[in-house]
């Protein structure tokens, strides 16, 4: 088992993701948050992506400062989020992606890849990207994660960004 989906078991078992303190959130009405969505597991990460446009809403961003882009799998966030983070307007850049267990090492690639990936353009760029990426065993689980008993970890990846904003 990697030591990426023991921290998303960690992370998300017993705790609901869209449950979360807003104590000292700063007002995000002139921010602008670039939001990339993996098109793999597409039913789950349009529920994320549904999940964070909703968050960044019910905290003042207008649908005008949001930016959408698509990637084809979560291993092309990275650099879609290096793109996004080099435009001096974008304040945050949120990175959703949904990668199942299978049968082969590819996983722990791509989880490996992404995390790293990520972690490095928001050192580089001086901003934060957020790493908004189911790793489930199933797609049972990433459903629980997308909108079901577990909430759902667009709203947290959303809630992120503005924390980090607001830091
Ligand atoms: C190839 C692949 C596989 C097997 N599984 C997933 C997945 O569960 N989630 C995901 O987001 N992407 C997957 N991909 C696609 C890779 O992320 C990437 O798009 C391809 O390897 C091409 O670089």
């Amino acid at each position: 088992m990697s030591y990426l989906f023991l921290l998303q078991l960690m992370s998300s078992k017993n705790k609901n993701l869209s449950d979360f303190s807003t104590d000292h959130v700063k007002p995000m009405s002139n921010r602008k948050f670039a939001i990339i969505v993996s098109e793999w597991n597409e039913e789950v990460t349009e529920s994320l992506y549904h999940g964070a446009v909703s968050t960044l809403l019910s905290h003042g961003v207008s649908k005008s400062n949001m930016v959408r882009k698509n990637v084809p799998g979560s291993f092309e966030l990275s650099l879609a989020a290096q793109w996004m983070a080099q435009e001096e307007d974008i304040d945050a850049v949120i990175c959703l992606g949904c990668v199942i267990q299978g049968e082969t090492r590819h996983f722990d690639f791509i989880c490996d890849a992404v995390a790293h990936g990520i972690t490095q353009v928001s050192l580089k760029y001086n901003k934060p990207v957020i790493f908004g990426v189911l790793t489930p065993n199933t797609q049972k689980q990433a459903l629980d994660r997308a909108g079901g008993k577990y909430g759902n970890k667009g709203d947290e990846a959303a809630m992120t960004a503005i924390k980090m904003l607001s830091f």
